[in-house]
């Protein structure tokens, strides 16, 4: 698959939005995260002055990942970078994320930023955002029914679990392990990180001939990766060596529910247990050995649609599809290089400098 990075760096985006948006006065207050999705209600007042007005429509706060994507974006999207930021949080629930998006629209924002909580059931909503002349960008996950948005800025979530399926297989081969019977934790079910992860990996297992005993839904979280790790342990005992979480909190709990069955893990253990996302405690387990490796998805996307909406502003034309850098991870160092669609992509052994610098 052809990627385009839009290479740009976190300090000159900064550096950007306070020289275009230096003059700027607004009086009206950004919205804070709301924390809940009961109602389809969103933060932050109607006025914007001379700020520019945006929605967003996040998924939640199911996981690390998501904490830091509503970070990034109440980074970026500030009083002082020449925003007022509306912000939901529809808590996994889909019909409280479109409802949010009517919200928007009645409130005339400038530009919506969604990250569908399903790849499903958005054409007529982005057909409701175009007839009221609102662009919307969609960060993160996928929109397979629709394509009345501007861009995407995301991550390409079938190579990550490519990438997961091919360090598997050296680091298999490496360590001699000649059978792999592995179990997954699935992330919520119809996210497009689902979707795509599963069946990375899921090309890999097949092309291998590997046996995936089981796969559910731990919902990305930590309670639900313990929760369906305490029922394999019940079900598999003895038959599996390999858990791959399909995010980092999973990974947690899925530790502890090995834990608690006395299943021996990671580097001295005897499974091999990965996650992907990477965030920073992750990247201290694989540190420590406690997990294989973890496999990066990188949840800054605020300061790209930064640029995409400078880029719209002076009448540009943003590029429709942007992808993410992503970095992969493991505990030991006898991996260094897989290649994933043709490409070859070096796993970074992780110390603590490589952990220290870990952005989020
Ligand atoms: O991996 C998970 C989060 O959509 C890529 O959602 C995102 C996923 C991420 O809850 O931690």
């Amino acid at each position: 698959m052809k990627k385009k990075v839009l290479a740009l760096t976190l300090g000159l985006t900064m550096a950007l939005s306070l020289a275009a948006c230096g003059g700027n006065t607004g009086s009206s207050t950004s919205g804070a995260a709301s924390g809940s999705g009961a109602d389809a209600s969103t933060s932050g007042s109607g006025s914007s002055g001379d700020l520019i007005t945006v929605g967003f429509a996040q998924v939640g706060h199911e996981s690390d990942w998501r904490t830091a994507s509503t970070k990034s974006a109440e980074e970026v999207f500030s009083e002082e970078n020449g925003y007022e930021l509306l912000f939901n949080d529809a808590d996994n629930d889909s019909a409280v994320q479109l409802e949010a998006i009517r919200s928007f629209i009645q409130q005339g924002v400038d530009y919506i930023i969604v990250d569908p909580i399903v790849s499903t059931g958005w054409d007529s909503i982005l057909t409701e955002c175009e007839d009221a002349g609102i662009p919307v960008i969609v960060i993160d996950r996928t929109i397979d029914d629709s394509d009345k948005y501007v861009s995407w800025v995301g991550s390409d979530f079938k190579t990550e679990g490519l990438a997961c399926g091919e360090w598997l297989k050296a680091y298999a081969e490496a360590k001699g392990i000649s059978e792999i019977n592995a179990l997954v934790i699935e992330g919520s079910t119809g996210a497009s990180a689902t979707i795509g992860r599963t069946e990375g990996f899921k090309e890999i297992a097949d092309r291998e001939g590997w046996t995936i005993l089981d796969s559910q839904n731990g919902d990305f979280t930590e309670a639900g990766g313990q929760e369906v790790m305490e029922s394999y342990c019940q079900s598999y005992a003895g038959q599996f060596n390999v858990v791959i979480c399909q995010n980092d909190n999973e990974a947690y709990g899925a530790m502890t529910a090995m834990d608690a069955a006395g299943v021996t893990y990671g580097v001295d253990g005897d499974v091999i247990i990965v996650s992907f996302d990477s965030n920073k405690p992750a990247v201290q387990h694989v540190l420590e050995g406690n997990m294989n490796a973890t496999f990066e998805c990188n949840p800054m996307a605020a300061p790209f649609v930064d640029e995409v909406i400078k880029q719209l502003e002076a009448g540009e034309t943003p590029e429709k599809e942007i992808y993410m850098e992503e970095s992969w991870f493991a505990a030991e160092d006898i991996v260094s290089e897989i290649t994933v669609n043709g490409e070859a992509m070096p796993v970074i052994h992780v110390t603590q400098e490589v952990l220290d610098a870990r952005p989020y």
